[in-house]
């Protein structure tokens, strides 16, 4: 069987699906694909003209969570939790992360200060939510590691990148176990290899040509004069 991901280097959903392949040890190939200009092929092939795609054997399919159940499905360790009552709790907090994704990516393209604070504090609002639910003993679920860690580890990444320019946001006084677990999946092999060795980097660059509030914390000497609007 092949495996080839489609994938805009930056992209916090496809990464989802690298950390699940990158965890299980599954081979794949990867193309980049530059979501300003998407090359033909690919608005020819995905639905939503969005990425990831994963194309097995010539077959493509789209959104990174149901990507991440095909995957889990087909290749073993099973990380979703074999209890069904479990698993359904595992893809409610699946489907609890795109707001908290949402939030993460509204937090670098919210222009006024007000507005990028009340969106810090709806994101950390819905964190009191999961710093309730989680065990964190290492992982989500406890020693298991499964598809809920895989989907959170990507937001935890851009949280750090943010916190590095701004000032910290999971804070172990308000979120402990939370922070806790951000911290056992950032020091993950399967997180560290799940995108391009400059993410950082590219994440700030795109960060600048967004121009939001928090854009003002990178320097202008390293990223240039403020151009083109691009809001990926
Ligand atoms: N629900 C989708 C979201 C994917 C998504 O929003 N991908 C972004 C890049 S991070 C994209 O392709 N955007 C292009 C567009 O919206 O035209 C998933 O989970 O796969």
């Amino acid at each position: 069987m092949t495996l080839k991901l489609v994938s805009f280097k930056a992209c916090p959903f496809v990464q989802r699906v690298a950390i699940t392949l990158q965890y299980k040890g599954i081979d794949y190939d990867i193309e980049y694909i530059d979501l300003g200009s998407p090359p033909e092929w690919f608005l020819a092939i995905s639905p939503l003209k969005k990425v990831p795609l994963l194309i097995v054997d010539g077959t493509v399919i789209f959104e990174s969570a149901v990507i991440n159940e095909y995957i889990d499905e087909v290749y073993s360790p099973m990380l979703h939790p074999e209890d069904l009552l479990m698993k359904a709790i595992n893809r409610s907090w699946i489907e609890f992360c795109n707001n908290i994704s949402l939030y993460t990516f509204q937090l670098t393209i919210k222009e006024k200060k007000n507005d990028f604070e009340n969106t810090l504090a709806e994101l950390l609002n819905d964190f009191d939510l999961v710093e309730d639910y989680i065990n964190a003993k290492p992982f989500f679920n406890g020693e298991q590691f499964s598809l809920v860690d895989s989907s959170y580890a990507p937001i935890f990444q851009r949280l750090e990148f943010l916190a590095q320019i701004y000032k910290p946001i999971i804070v172990t006084k308000r979120h402990p176990k939370l922070a806790k677990w951000r911290d056992n999946l950032l020091s993950l092999k399967a997180v560290q290899r799940s995108t391009v060795a400059e993410i950082q980097s590219l994440y700030y660059q795109l960060l600048w040509t967004r121009q939001g509030y928090i854009s003002q914390f990178l320097s202008e000497r390293e990223y240039g004069k403020r151009s083109t609007k691009r809001f990926y």
